[in-house]
């Protein structure tokens, strides 16, 4: 398969998410190894993530050789087509090697290099194998569950419902609860789900309205801002020369709300 046919390309993400989310539910099933840990104690890799990395590469490889490559467990690898994939192959790793089934494999192919500055992504899929949920976008056709078409939400009477996640490293979480309280006002209530692409796809859904987070990775965020725009969303990525960016998302007016409290930036 060549070229950048966003159609075509969100399907291939589709069928590769799908048989390694279901790789790293037998793996699951099977018993989860911890493999390493990477920037803390609390930052861990399983030999299911690296498993189902190399997985989705192969797959990849195969079907797009000419392609970039950007993953969580291996060296990045710049392509010659112009397209590069951005790939969590478990998303929400604690919760995978906990037994909590808020995990998902997250697979993302943008037009340019790895770069969320200049990236134009194209096609995204999150397959969360043991909630037996698909979310997939394609740029232009809209954000799906399955066969049903996703909205965000529009209106908040009761506040809104909103998403966030902490780092790994404990030094940060003073800040991020700072945050946290500075957003509460607005907020009917507070979910830490600690998988930001399913965040994402939850915004995506309209089940969350919103969404913030500091110190995402690409991989984590790349086929679920895609989701949220799609679905008539907005998402913004700001401080992205501090060492912990902050991404936001939502439904329009809600992420005019985070981006007024959040984006100190711009005041
Ligand atoms: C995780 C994110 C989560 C964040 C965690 C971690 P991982 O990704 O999905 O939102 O709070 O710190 O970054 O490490 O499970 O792929």
């Amino acid at each position: 398969m060549t070229g950048d046919n966003e159609l075509e390309l969100v399907g291939l993400a589709a069928e590769i998410a799908r048989e390694a989310g279901e790789l790293a539910r037998q793996r699951r099933r099977e018993g989860v190894h911890l493999a390493a840990t990477k920037t803390t104690l609390a930052d861990i890799v399983t030999d299911a993530d690296r498993e189902v990395e190399a997985l989705i590469r192969s797959r990849l490889a195969d079907a797009r050789p000419d392609d970039g490559f950007l993953g969580e467990e291996s060296d990045a690898e710049v392509g010659r087509s112009g397209i590069t994939w951005v790939v969590d192959p478990i998303d929400g790793t604690v919760n995978y090697a906990a037994g909590i089934p808020a995990y998902n494999v997250s697979i993302a192919a943008v037009r340019g290099t790895a770069d969320p500055e200049t990236w134009n992504t194209l096609a995204g899929a999150v397959f969360a194998p043991a909630l037996g949920e698909l979310f997939t976008a394609a740029r232009g056709h809209g954000a799906w569950l399955d066969e049903t078409r996703l909205q965000v939400t529009t209106d908040t009477p009761a506040g809104a419902l909103l998403a966030t996640g902490f780092g790994y490293d404990p030094s940060t979480h003073d800040g991020d609860i700072a945050t946290v309280r500075r957003v509460m006002p607005i907020a009917r209530d507070l979910r830490r789900m600690g998988a930001a692409a399913l965040d994402l796809a939850y915004v995506a859904a309209g089940r969350l309205d919103g969404y913030f987070e500091r110190g995402l990775k690409p991989w984590d965020f790349a086929a679920g801002a895609l989701l949220v725009r799609e679905a008539g969303g907005a998402v913004s990525r700001f401080d992205t020369a501090t060492p912990r960016p902050m991404i936001i998302a939502g439904g329009l007016s809600v992420h005019a709300r985070l981006l007024e409290i959040l984006d100190t930036e711009t005041r």
